[in-house]
């Protein structure tokens, strides 16, 4: 499919060190994706849905040591380990080479190596990347060929160019302890092994779009981000632009393709989804910030999604979609806690056992995904696929904090709303292995996919905002998790959070009002017209407990200590500034 030399050669190394039986390349036309899906279905490896009710939809179970991404055992290989900082795992690249390449010795033998020419971005944006994954699992290349622009255009794309990431994946024997996602930054290089799940093993997505991403957005000027896209157009039909960060299953996709509450819909009010999980992010010619979501489709959280929360979500699943680890019913559909109506009496939960009402354990696993096309997205924006991204006029990063962050408040100016993004916290989620609800701090969403040393990963977000100068998008910060007394949501979020996507946007107008406190600016009041939520509940969601946060700021200091000389002194300036406000 190419005489493009550089990769030839390397897919021949890697066809001699994996020794698969055959080399198929992913040219992505329907012929051979539907080929692809009638083999595994063959093998058991996906099962065909009902196609009356979801047609095009095909349904996979993980290994149940694999269903999450395993952020102990993905590593950044630059060749020193200040490089990685102390936000990343490290290995010396040579040593980690050796590692692999004794894990994928022979690797494949017996199984079928794939091709997957892939584009992140719209294939030709000047935004847009090329990668290519080598993969022996036809699961990959079904999510790849729905989350990336896949096959033969891309490689047409890329020509002669050597401008590619290297990206190879063996499932092996799934064993987890043998599990390692590795980035070699340096030689724009991705190895994933003994891993069949989501993040760990469909390349372009953390690995390549974050972790390689945020290290080439480094040394060439731009923002590789954990963020969605979305566009809110007002009555009078104008669409301003927010990117939001907020860490993994903590309501990005939710948020993208926000319903809003009645009575903003009937005066006109809209959200459009751009992105739902991940922004690129450059100056544009005229100096404001633009963004690309450089995905194709969404890999989202199925429990919790039904037509109240995310009507949208739902409404995407409903053809093309491949889901993971969820509940599959008796006539071939699907389920997960949280869907509408009642649980089924009966279905065959995500570990292949027959379940029940009465099982006593979820049919669906917490972290359960659907892949779906972007375009099958009601409220997908017509900007979606323009190669110039769409001019960025808010900022918002966000986490899941029972106390501390209230509803919403502003940043003061650029390097304050960069310390704000640095010292965000959030609860853990199912969506990486390890302990769930234990409050770490994540800045900007990008702990686990930051490809460099977080330290520099400020200074470069403070250098950005030198050259955006005033045109700088405004930054601002949310919490929609706010706990009472009896560790129930205070803020009813989804589709309300409309409300306060409007403060913001009319803060961005100089439209709002808003009064100083020592983290930054609070709304004087957020619109609750048809909300049963009381003054006093709105009041402690918007207050500041400054014990609290002085807690808080011990904690920041813990967290930035580790990083020594690479603290840029613009986040040291806020932290004394923060710190002197609370007193
Ligand atoms: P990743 O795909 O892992 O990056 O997650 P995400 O950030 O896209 O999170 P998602 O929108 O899938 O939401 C994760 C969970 O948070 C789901 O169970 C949602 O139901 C829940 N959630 C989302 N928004 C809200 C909200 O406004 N309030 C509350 N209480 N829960 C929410
Ligand atoms: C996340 O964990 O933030 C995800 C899912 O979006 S995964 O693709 O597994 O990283
Ligand atoms: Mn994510």
């Amino acid at each position: 499919m190419t005489t493009n030399k550089t990769v030839l050669a390397w897919l021949d190394e890697m066809v001699k060190l994996c020794q698969p039986d055959d080399v198929i390349w992913i040219d992505g036309s329907k012929e051979q994706l539907d080929a692809l899906r009638e083999e595994a279905c063959s093998t058991g490896e996906i099962i065909k849905l009902n196609q009356d009710k979801l047609p095009g939809c095909y349904y996979h179970r993980t290994a149940v040591n694999d269903v999450a991404r395993v952020e102990d055992r993905t590593f950044i290989c630059t060749p020193t380990k200040e490089e990685a900082g102390p936000n990343n795992n490290w290995m010396a690249p040579d040593e980690m080479y050796a590692k692999m390449r004794a894990l994928y010795n022979g690797s494949m033998k017996g199984r079928k190596m794939y091709v997957i020419p892939y584009s992140m971005g719209p294939v030709g944006s000047p935004f847009s990347k090329i990668g290519i994954e080598l993969t022996d699992s036809i699961y990959v290349v079904l999510n790849m060929d729905i989350m990336t622009r896949i096959g033969k255009a891309v490689i047409d794309q890329l020509g002669d160019s050597t401008d590619f990431v290297k990206c190879l994946h063996a499932k092996k024997d799934i064993d987890a302890e043998e599990r390692y996602i590795v980035h070699f930054p340096q030689d724009s290089t991705i190895w994933s092994v003994n891993s069949g799940y989501g993040g760990n093993v469909l390349l372009g997505k953390k690995c390549f779009a974050l972790r390689i991403a945020s290290y080439l957005g480094r040394n060439e000027g731009w923002l590789a981000e954990h963020m969605l896209i979305l566009g809110l157009e007002n009555p009078k039909g104008e669409v301003k632009y927010i990117a939001a960060a907020f860490p993994s299953a903590c309501g990005k996709t939710n948020l993208a393709m926000l319903i809003p509450p009645e009575y903003l819909k009937k005066q006109g009010y809209k959200v459009w989804t751009v992105g739902d999980d991940i922004a690129w992010l450059r100056i544009g010619p005229d100096g404001r910030l633009y963004a690309i979501n450089p995905e194709a489709g969404f890999f989202g959280v199925a429990p919790g999604t039904n037509s109240k929360t995310n009507p949208n979500a739902l409404a995407s699943t409903m053809k093309d979609t491949i889901f993971t680890n969820v509940g599959l019913k008796d006539d071939g559909t699907v389920y997960w806690e949280g869907m509408d109506g009642d649980a089924p009496d009966h279905l065959t939960d995500w570990k292949g056992n027959p379940w029940t009402p009465a099982s006593g354990v979820p049919a669906a696993h917490p972290n359960s995904r659907f892949t779906a096309p972007a375009k099958n997205c009601p409220c997908i924006s017509s900007e979606f696929e323009n190669s110039a991204g769409v001019p960025i006029s808010a900022i918002v990063f966000g986490g899941r904090r029972a106390k501390t962050a209230p509803l919403v408040y502003q940043a003061r100016d650029w390097q304050h709303g960069v310390f704000i993004g640095a010292t965000m916290a959030s609860e853990t989620t199912a969506a990486a292995i390890g302990e769930v609800g234990v409050v770490r701090r994540d800045p900007m969403a990008m702990k686990p996919f930051c490809g460099y040393n977080m330290g520099d990963y400020f200074a470069h977000w403070l250098e950005m905002g030198k050259k955006l100068g005033d045109k700088a998008p405004k930054i601002f910060h949310v919490n929609w998790f706010r706990l009472d007394s009896n560790g129930k949501f205070m803020w009813p979020g989804f589709g309300d959070n409309m409300r306060v996507l409007n403060w913001i946007i009319d803060r961005c107008e100089g439209k709002a009002d808003a009064v100083e406190s020592p983290i930054g600016y609070l709304p004087t009041s957020i619109d609750t017209t048809d909300l049963d939520i009381s003054e006093d509940v709105m009041k402690e969601l918007l207050s500041v407990d400054k014990a609290v946060w002085m807690e808080d700021v011990k904690d920041q200091k813990e967290f930035f200590a580790q990083f020594g000389d690479k603290l840029p002194q613009g986040i040291k300036d806020e932290l004394a500034k923060l710190e002197a406000n609370l007193k």
